[in-house]
């Protein structure tokens, strides 16, 4: 398979049992090793890690425990020829996380996600990723009087401030979402999390991860989220996914609501290099009523969609797009992208 100087990567997540808040289980649990197994036969080279999908119940063991059966996964991994991409810390579940981690109003809370945040760089440091992802998932509020959105502000910075004294060596990239879980979260998009990083100690190390059903939920296009974070060289990593409208978040496959915004996410990428800047990660679900033996298409086909994309492109008449846009003439330029995309020229 052409992958264009591309490297891919996915989260276990990303195979699962199709729950959803109204309806139980419709496909068996895949155990992780048969998830592994499923990433160099469908094309990828990396595992994103939630925290504890690298060492399970993380909170019961010791600094030593996690840090040994971290390095065992890394041998797994060395095993299957393939790397971790990132570790991000799972706050949104764990019952001291309910009114947010680094933002809670009870400062237990705060003490709790600190020492679960420092569990997570110890596991970033034994796969041997210098790269953590900070999605905020709870860091928000049901009603805005429930916490000081300024104050939040701070405390996420302090909490950023431990991690990179803590793993001197590590990047961390804020996953931006406007909702959900929360009712509206901080930190709602590529524009607030680049300001986030740069209030830290270390702005250096910050950057940002653009996941395109987040921009889509916030009103936003992806490839103008994607194309702000390069402008200020911090897009170290994508999540792409699709979503139809601004419900809850439905990481469907790339491009399967809206084509053309999936061509001009992968043209502000290819035109950028995105191959020697980071990693392609797809956050996708398959849907509900896909049966479990063709459970795995939502990740092929939205990887194999990026490499269609990427051809199309390369493929694009530069110098006829060029006159269009010195002609001012959007329409026909309109045209040129849509034939093209249909392949028509
Ligand atoms: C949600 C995020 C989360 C990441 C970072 O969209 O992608 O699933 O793994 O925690
Ligand atoms: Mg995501």
């Amino acid at each position: 398979m052409e992958k264009y100087g591309y490297k891919f990567s996915f989260g276990p997540w990303n195979i699962h049992e199709g729950a959803d808040p109204f309806g139980p289980p419709v496909r068996p649990t895949v155990a992780f090793d048969k998830k592994l197994e499923a990433y160099q036969r469908l094309g990828f080279d990396a595992v994103q890690f939630h925290d504890d999908d690298a060492v399970p119940n993380l909170d019961d063991k010791r600094p030593d425990q996690i840090v040994q059966e971290a390095r065992a996964l890394k041998q797994r991994l060395d095993a299957a020829g393939l790397v971790a991409e990132f570790v991000a810390p799972r706050l949104w579940e764990h019952p001291m996380t309910i009114d947010g981690a680094y933002t809670a109003n009870d400062p237990a809370a705060r003490t709790y996600a600190r020492e679960r945040s420092r569990k997570m760089l110890d596991i970033a440091q034994s796969l041997e990723t210098g790269f953590v992802v900070l999605w905020l998932a709870r860091e928000g509020t049901y009603m805005r009087e429930a916490k000081d959105a300024a104050r939040a502000v701070d405390l996420l910075v302090e909490a950023i401030d431990d991690m990179l004294a803590y793993a001197p060596g590590i990047r961390i990239a804020i996953e931006p979402k406007p909702n959900e879980p929360m009712d509206i979260s901080y930190i709602p998009t590529i524009g607030h999390a680049v300001a986030l990083g740069l209030k830290t100690r270390s702005p250096e190390r910050m950057g940002v991860l653009v996941e395109s059903a987040h921009a889509i939920l916030a009103g936003l296009d992806p490839a103008d989220e994607m194309a702000f974070g390069l402008a200020y060289d911090k897009l170290w990593s994508v999540h792409l996914n699709d979503q139809n409208g601004l419900k809850f978040d439905q990481d469907r496959s790339f491009g399967a609501v809206n084509l053309r915004r999936a061509f001009d996410q992968v043209l502000v990428l290819d035109d950028h290099r995105f191959w020697e800047r980071g990693m392609v990660g797809l956050d996708v679900k398959a849907v509900r009523t896909q049966k479990a033996e063709a459970a795995e298409k939502h990740l092929s086909n939205s990887l194999e969609l990026f490499l269609w994309l990427v051809e199309r492109v390369r493929s694009l008449d530069r110098s006829a797009m060029r006159q269009l846009i010195e002609a001012r003439d959007y329409e026909e330029l309109d045209r040129l992208i849509l034939s093209h995309l249909m392949g028509r020229a």
